[in-house]
Protein backbone atom coordinates (compact mmCIF):
# COMPACT_ATOMS: atom_id res chain seq x y z
CA UNK A 1 0.00 0.00 0.00
CA UNK A 2 1.46 3.47 -1.13
CA UNK A 3 0.38 6.60 -2.13
CA UNK A 4 1.41 9.00 -5.05
CA UNK A 5 1.08 12.58 -4.80
CA UNK A 6 0.58 15.25 -7.60
CA UNK A 7 4.39 15.44 -7.67
CA UNK A 8 5.15 11.98 -8.84
CA UNK A 9 6.52 11.55 -4.85
CA UNK A 10 5.91 7.91 -2.96
CA UNK A 11 6.34 7.00 0.62
CA UNK A 12 4.81 4.57 2.43
CA UNK A 13 4.73 2.56 5.41
CA UNK A 14 3.72 -0.35 7.91
CA UNK A 15 3.37 -0.04 11.43
CA UNK A 16 2.23 -2.69 13.41
CA UNK A 17 -1.42 -4.40 13.73
CA UNK A 18 -2.55 -3.72 10.28
CA UNK A 19 -1.99 0.03 11.06
CA UNK A 20 -0.67 2.04 8.39
CA UNK A 21 1.00 5.37 8.94
CA UNK A 22 0.92 7.75 5.04
CA UNK A 23 3.44 11.00 4.25
CA UNK A 24 2.62 12.51 1.11
CA UNK A 25 4.43 15.57 0.35
CA UNK A 26 2.66 17.40 -2.49
CA UNK A 27 4.91 20.89 -2.33
CA UNK A 28 7.84 20.50 -4.98
CA UNK A 29 11.20 21.76 -3.87
CA UNK A 30 9.68 22.49 -0.64
CA UNK A 31 13.29 22.17 1.10
CA UNK A 32 14.69 24.85 -1.78
CA UNK A 33 17.33 22.22 -2.11
CA UNK A 34 18.06 22.64 -5.89
CA UNK A 35 19.38 25.74 -4.72
CA UNK A 36 16.65 27.89 -6.65
CA UNK A 37 13.26 28.33 -7.28
CA UNK A 38 11.93 25.89 -9.37
CA UNK A 39 8.56 25.20 -8.82
CA UNK A 40 7.84 28.25 -7.21
CA UNK A 41 6.80 31.98 -8.03
CA UNK A 42 8.49 34.61 -6.49
CA UNK A 43 7.02 38.31 -6.04
CA UNK A 44 6.62 41.54 -4.05
CA UNK A 45 9.16 44.53 -3.90
CA UNK A 46 11.65 43.13 -1.44
CA UNK A 47 14.29 40.06 -2.53
CA UNK A 48 13.52 36.88 -2.12
CA UNK A 49 16.78 34.80 -2.55
CA UNK A 50 18.61 31.24 -1.77
CA UNK A 51 20.11 31.21 1.39
CA UNK A 52 23.20 28.91 3.64
CA UNK A 53 20.51 28.28 6.44
CA UNK A 54 20.13 30.25 9.30
CA UNK A 55 22.01 29.40 12.38
CA UNK A 56 21.33 25.96 13.94
CA UNK A 57 19.07 25.11 11.35
CA UNK A 58 17.01 21.88 12.68
CA UNK A 59 17.10 19.68 9.76
CA UNK A 60 16.69 22.23 6.83
CA UNK A 61 19.66 20.69 4.62
CA UNK A 62 22.44 22.97 2.80
CA UNK A 63 19.42 26.39 1.54
CA UNK A 64 16.94 28.16 2.42
CA UNK A 65 14.51 30.75 1.36
CA UNK A 66 14.71 34.18 2.47
CA UNK A 67 11.91 36.31 2.33
CA UNK A 68 12.95 40.19 2.52
CA UNK A 69 16.63 40.32 2.88
CA UNK A 70 19.34 41.21 5.98
CA UNK A 71 19.69 45.28 5.23
CA UNK A 72 21.99 46.24 7.94
CA UNK A 73 24.64 46.99 8.86
CA UNK A 74 25.48 49.46 6.51
CA UNK A 75 27.10 52.16 6.09
CA UNK A 76 23.99 54.28 5.05
CA UNK A 77 19.87 53.78 4.47
CA UNK A 78 18.75 52.35 1.52
CA UNK A 79 14.86 52.54 2.40
CA UNK A 80 13.33 51.77 -1.09
CA UNK A 81 14.20 48.08 -0.37
CA UNK A 82 12.74 47.98 2.97
CA UNK A 83 9.13 47.99 2.33
CA UNK A 84 6.46 45.91 1.05
CA UNK A 85 6.96 42.38 0.95
CA UNK A 86 8.79 38.98 -0.30
CA UNK A 87 6.46 36.67 -1.49
CA UNK A 88 6.55 32.98 -2.56
CA UNK A 89 4.14 30.71 -4.02
CA UNK A 90 3.54 27.86 -5.21
CA UNK A 91 0.01 25.72 -6.60
CA UNK A 92 -0.92 22.17 -4.95
CA UNK A 93 -3.56 19.64 -5.41
CA UNK A 94 -4.34 18.43 -2.33
CA UNK A 95 -5.14 15.02 -1.58
CA UNK A 96 -9.25 13.56 -1.27
CA UNK A 97 -10.53 13.66 2.39
CA UNK A 98 -11.65 10.31 2.17
CA UNK A 99 -8.02 9.13 1.73
CA UNK A 100 -6.47 11.14 5.03
CA UNK A 101 -9.05 12.85 7.65
CA UNK A 102 -6.38 15.37 8.37
CA UNK A 103 -4.06 16.82 6.15
CA UNK A 104 -1.72 19.90 7.89
CA UNK A 105 0.43 22.35 5.74
CA UNK A 106 3.74 22.25 7.23
CA UNK A 107 6.97 24.54 7.52
CA UNK A 108 9.69 25.58 9.30
CA UNK A 109 10.65 29.52 9.48
CA UNK A 110 12.82 31.85 11.55
CA UNK A 111 11.78 35.86 11.89
CA UNK A 112 14.60 38.12 12.03
CA UNK A 113 12.95 41.84 12.89
CA UNK A 114 14.04 45.26 13.76
CA UNK A 115 10.18 45.94 14.17
CA UNK A 116 6.92 45.25 15.96
CA UNK A 117 4.26 42.85 14.10
CA UNK A 118 0.87 45.34 16.00
CA UNK A 119 1.77 49.09 16.61
CA UNK A 120 -0.60 50.16 19.29
CA UNK A 121 -0.12 54.07 18.36
CA UNK A 122 -1.00 53.07 14.91
CA UNK A 123 -3.40 50.44 15.57
CA UNK A 124 -2.41 48.27 12.45
CA UNK A 125 -0.18 45.75 11.72
CA UNK A 126 3.50 46.57 11.15
CA UNK A 127 5.81 44.07 9.99
CA UNK A 128 4.75 40.24 9.91
CA UNK A 129 5.44 36.88 8.36
CA UNK A 130 1.88 35.52 6.97
CA UNK A 131 0.77 32.01 5.83
CA UNK A 132 -2.21 32.13 3.32
CA UNK A 133 -4.23 29.72 0.96
CA UNK A 134 -5.48 30.98 -1.91
CA UNK A 135 -7.89 29.12 -4.84
CA UNK A 136 -6.61 28.48 -8.56
CA UNK A 137 -7.94 31.98 -9.05
CA UNK A 138 -6.55 33.79 -6.06
CA UNK A 139 -9.31 34.54 -4.04
CA UNK A 140 -8.02 33.76 -0.53
CA UNK A 141 -9.23 30.57 1.12
CA UNK A 142 -7.57 30.98 4.55
CA UNK A 143 -5.49 32.98 6.44
CA UNK A 144 -3.49 30.44 8.04
CA UNK A 145 -0.67 32.33 9.79
CA UNK A 146 0.46 35.53 11.05
CA UNK A 147 3.91 35.80 13.44
CA UNK A 148 6.20 38.09 14.23
CA UNK A 149 7.75 40.58 17.34
CA UNK A 150 4.96 41.28 19.73
CA UNK A 151 7.32 43.42 22.37
CA UNK A 152 8.25 46.62 21.50
CA UNK A 153 10.62 47.01 24.41
CA UNK A 154 13.00 45.01 22.02
CA UNK A 155 12.95 47.68 19.18
CA UNK A 156 14.32 51.26 18.77
CA UNK A 157 17.26 53.06 17.38
CA UNK A 158 20.74 51.19 18.04
CA UNK A 159 18.38 48.19 19.34
CA UNK A 160 20.03 44.64 17.84
CA UNK A 161 18.23 42.07 15.69
CA UNK A 162 15.42 40.16 17.36
CA UNK A 163 16.05 36.79 16.05
CA UNK A 164 12.31 35.06 17.07
CA UNK A 165 14.61 31.21 16.46
CA UNK A 166 13.24 28.55 14.20
CA UNK A 167 9.34 27.30 14.67
CA UNK A 168 7.99 24.95 12.95
CA UNK A 169 4.29 24.79 12.33
CA UNK A 170 1.61 22.37 11.07
CA UNK A 171 -1.44 24.32 10.11
CA UNK A 172 -4.45 21.91 9.71
CA UNK A 173 -5.94 22.60 5.80
CA UNK A 174 -8.07 19.50 5.95
CA UNK A 175 -11.06 21.59 4.99
CA UNK A 176 -9.40 22.19 1.75
CA UNK A 177 -9.10 18.56 0.97
CA UNK A 178 -8.91 17.82 -2.98
CA UNK A 179 -8.68 21.39 -3.77
CA UNK A 180 -6.17 22.92 -6.00
CA UNK A 181 -4.52 25.75 -3.87
CA UNK A 182 -2.04 28.00 -3.82
CA UNK A 183 0.26 28.10 -1.08
CA UNK A 184 1.10 31.28 -0.26
CA UNK A 185 4.34 33.01 2.19
CA UNK A 186 4.81 36.53 2.66
CA UNK A 187 7.37 38.29 4.67
CA UNK A 188 6.19 42.05 4.89
CA UNK A 189 7.70 45.37 5.98
CA UNK A 190 4.57 48.10 6.51
CA UNK A 191 4.75 51.09 6.71
CA UNK A 192 8.65 52.61 7.56
CA UNK A 193 11.28 52.16 5.64
CA UNK A 194 14.18 51.91 8.51
CA UNK A 195 13.16 48.69 10.70
CA UNK A 196 13.82 45.88 8.28
CA UNK A 197 12.51 41.91 8.64
CA UNK A 198 13.49 39.44 7.04
CA UNK A 199 12.20 35.32 7.17
CA UNK A 200 14.26 32.53 6.30
CA UNK A 201 11.46 29.40 5.36
CA UNK A 202 12.23 25.92 4.80
CA UNK A 203 10.77 22.41 4.80
CA UNK A 204 7.35 23.34 3.37
CA UNK A 205 5.51 20.30 3.15
CA UNK A 206 2.02 18.87 2.67
CA UNK A 207 1.32 15.95 4.76
CA UNK A 208 -1.30 13.88 5.70
CA UNK A 209 -0.65 11.63 8.58
CA UNK A 210 -2.50 9.10 10.63
CA UNK A 211 -3.44 5.74 10.89
CA UNK A 212 -5.89 3.84 9.38
CA UNK A 213 -6.77 0.21 8.31
CA UNK A 214 -7.56 -0.41 5.05
CA UNK A 215 -10.06 -3.65 3.56
CA UNK A 216 -10.52 -3.44 -0.03
CA UNK A 217 -13.49 -5.48 -1.38
CA UNK A 218 -13.54 -9.02 -2.00
CA1 LIG B 1 16.45 23.40 2.88
CA1 LIG C 1 9.52 47.58 9.33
Amino acid sequence: MYARDVAGNVRAFTGGNGDMATYINGVANGGFESANFNSWSTGGALPVSIVPPAPQPPDVGLYSASLGARLWPKPARTPDRARGIGRLRQTVRLPERGDWPVIYLGLRYRIYTYDVMWSDYFQEYIDTFDVYLLDSAGVQLAHLLRDGNPDRNLIGPGRPVVDLGWKEVNLDISQFAGQTVQIVMANANRRDQIYNTWTIVDNVSITAPGRRVTFYPA
